[in-house]
């Protein structure tokens, strides 16, 4: 990966693996989150988020809204601002209290986002926060093909848990900056815990004895499986094929209740629902276990069959919410941090709970993942019995079957409302808004305001994740992809009265402009996260609610017609996740030099949106786009 630091470019990603270019700060090989290591100088060497200047921010809301409210809402927003900002107001007060904050704090704002934007949230985890992933397709002839790749998997995680537990894992750069690595910390031996009004995270690699199994789940039924020996090394994926072939032929009934499906509830509900459920002790047990487990790997029956058009899309819904209660969905904990999925026929992916890290780091240890179970196995297999794998029992009451029925229910609705699409664009991937001198997140972003405008006749706001990983226990920001250069562009596109030479000049503004508030972004100027810090700043404060914050303005700032993300990762994977408001579009996506691989999801629910369409229009803009590069003389840019 590259990126663009002010002007010059510089690499982005992992720095060399151990041995070749060593990363000096994470040469110590103790256990990060133990101990406090290399790890932890490394952390400490990093900048502290900052907060933004508050006129700074002000002067860019206004920008950011002005293609996306009408005029007279825009005035008044100004009257807000201009009272919120002035000398001596609340804004300044607010501002003060932030900069006291962050003060006392590695980072100002990541406690409150986690608590923000996850764990108080209370719509399913399932389609509403955690993303899918899905691998390159396998070709399994039977359940052996199925269980020998998911013991390679299992290998390959535990492969790169070893790089984590002896912090050899190499820092990665972001515009030349090293990047901060917490988030690697929290991908394993991790869990959600449902609450009644808000959830909790626990993180059992932190404790004095880090749990030693995985939970396997296969038919509804979960098992515990111990994956290193008794010598401290990881079970060899030979080992692992054992294990796996003794709990499928243990978890041959498919008629059981699938307690796993109560992870797909609304969090209020779950949080009812798993105080009965472990009221039980045996029930708190297996529980405990997989919430203590390393990560879960969920062996899946069949999926529903579809058109071979349709299969990658069938593959994200598979990994996104198991295809609802009578196919895969109660094959898993939704809550547990990372699942990795083996489907049947070669469907493999994962599932992840967003609330303890980003994708990049999910999708590093994914690249390594894939990587590794491409190589032939090298260690030789310890002759040593190994314990046969402990099945999880739970022992069920009425109670608990009629929250099971009602989360199925839930379930099933909640897929059948998914409208996922998955499409490879394969005319071209960075290598043609590279040569046009443009960035190619850039240049997909602004197809995707060319796609929505065309479809709906309007500009939306639009939201797409930037890495604030180049501060310390960074998370991210918005980038506002509808600029006023985007606007002006996809309204000109279509334009019979405009020249060529002109759509090409918008368009290059368009792409620099995304650009420009890119590095903004990343380098802790946007103006989301400040607003949102100064909005609970008063809430701390318990000072009343200024006004900007209860301006519909505001509100519509924040619904997210379009809600993006780019994942690139090194494998050809497709990443999907759900829209985040009722009549919006959820678009992930991954660059790669000559294709872009694209999942768009929306509501089947909502009548104006269509996630085929919405997928057929951004091919054309992308086309489109380069149609008119390609045709107009060069423009100066
Ligand atoms: N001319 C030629 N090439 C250019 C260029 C230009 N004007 N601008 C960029 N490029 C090149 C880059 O050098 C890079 O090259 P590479 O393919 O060799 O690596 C490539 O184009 C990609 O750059 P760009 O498209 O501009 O994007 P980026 O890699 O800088 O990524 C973000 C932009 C916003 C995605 C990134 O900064 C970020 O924040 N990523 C994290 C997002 C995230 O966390 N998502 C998940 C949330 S859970
Ligand atoms: C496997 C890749 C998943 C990408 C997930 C992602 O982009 O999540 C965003 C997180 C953030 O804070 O921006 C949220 N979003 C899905 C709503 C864009």
């Amino acid at each position: 990966m590259w990126g663009i630091c002010s002007r010059t470019m510089v690499k982005v990603g992992m720095a060399k693996p151990c041995g070749l270019v060593k990363p000096c700060h994470l040469v110590k090989p103790v256990s990060v989150t133990r101990v406090s290591g290399r790890y932890l100088t490394h952390q400490k060497g990093l900048p502290a988020l900052p907060i933004p200047p508050l006129q700074q921010t002000c002067e860019r809301y206004i920008s950011a809204l002005e293609p996306i409210v009408e005029v007279d809402e825009l005035k008044n927003t100004k009257e807000l601002l201009d009272e919120f900002q002035k000398a001596g107001g609340v804004g300044e007060r607010l501002q003060r209290g932030l900069e006291k904050r962050a003060s006392g704090t590695d980072n100002w704002l990541s406690q409150w986002w986690v608590q923000v934007a996850y764990l108080t949230y209370r719509l399913p985890v399932v389609v509403h926060s955690s993303p899918g992933l899905v691998l390159p397709r396998m070709n399994f002839r039977d359940k052996q093909g199925q269980i020998r790749f998911a013991a390679k998997l299992i290998a390959g995680v535990l492969d790169f848990k070893t790089m984590i537990d002896n912090e050899t894992l190499p820092v990665e750069y972001l515009g030349g900056k090293p990047l901060c690595m917490n988030q690697y910390y929290e991908l394993l031996s991790s869990c959600r815990i449902p609450g009644l009004k808000q959830d909790s995270v626990v993180n059992h690699a932190k404790s004095p004895r880090p749990p030693k199994h995985i939970t396997v789940v296969h038919n509804f039924q979960f098992f515990v499986l111990d994956v290193y020996n008794s010598d401290g090394t990881p079970l060899t994926s030979n080992q692992l094929c054992v294990q796996l072939e003794r709990i499928c032929s243990s978890s041959l009934q498919t008629n059981m209740e699938p307690i796993g499906i109560l992870t797909t509830q609304h969090r209020d509900q779950w949080g009812k629902a798993y105080l009965n459920l472990i009221k039980d002790k045996t029930n708190k047990r297996s529980v405990s276990a997989i919430q203590r487990s390393i990560f879960t790997l969920c062996l899946d029956g069949a999926m529903p069959r579809g058109s071979e058009e349709m299969r990658r899309s069938t593959a994200a819904v598979q990994m996104l919410h198991g295809g609802g209660s009578q196919w895969n969905s109660g094959n898993r904990w939704f809550d547990k941090t990372l699942q990795f999925i083996v489907g049947e026929e070669g469907m493999c992916g994962a599932i992840y709970e967003h609330a303890p890290a980003e994708g990049p780091p999910i999708v590093a240890l994914i690249d390594h993942v894939v990587d590794y179970t491409g190589k032939p196995e090298t260690t030789r297999c310890p002759m040593v019995p190994l314990p046969m794998p402990q099945k999880l029992p739970f022992n069920m009451t009425p109670e608990i079957k009629k929250d099971i029925e009602e989360a199925k229910h839930d379930m099933n609705i909640l897929a059948e409302d998914l409208d996922m699409r998955v499409t490879v664009f394969g005319h071209f991937g960075k290598n043609v808004p590279k040569s046009h001198k443009m960035s190619p997140d850039a240049f997909i972003q602004i197809a995707l305001q060319l796609a929505y405008y065309r479809m709906h006749q309007r500009c939306c706001a639009t939201y797409e994740s930037a890495s604030l990983r180049m501060f310390r226990l960074g998370r991210t920001d918005t980038i506002r992809s509808a600029s006023n250069a985007s606007a002006a562009f996809v309204k000109a596109f279509d334009d019979l009265n405009k020249q060529n030479t002109e759509k090409v000049d918008l368009m290059g503004k368009a792409v620099a402009a995304h650009r420009s508030y890119t590095n903004m972004a990343i380098s802790g100027q946007a103006i989301d996260r400040h607003l949102l810090g100064l909005k609970l700043q008063a809430v701390e404060e318990n000072v009343s609610m200024p006004k900007v914050f209860t301006d519909p303005a505001y509100a519509k700032a924040l619904h997210y017609c379009l809600s993006t993300s780019q994942v690139p990762s090194k494998a050809d994977c497709v990443m999907c996740f759900g829209p985040v408001v009722s009549n919006g579009y959820g678009v992930c996506y991954n660059p790669m030099e000559n294709h872009i691989n694209f999942a768009v999801s929306s509501f089947n629910a909502c009548e104006e949106t269509n996630a085929a369409r919405m997928a057929q229009a951004v091919e054309s803009a992308l086309l489109d786009m380069r149609t008119l590069l390609e045709q107009t003389p060069r423009a100066k840019l």
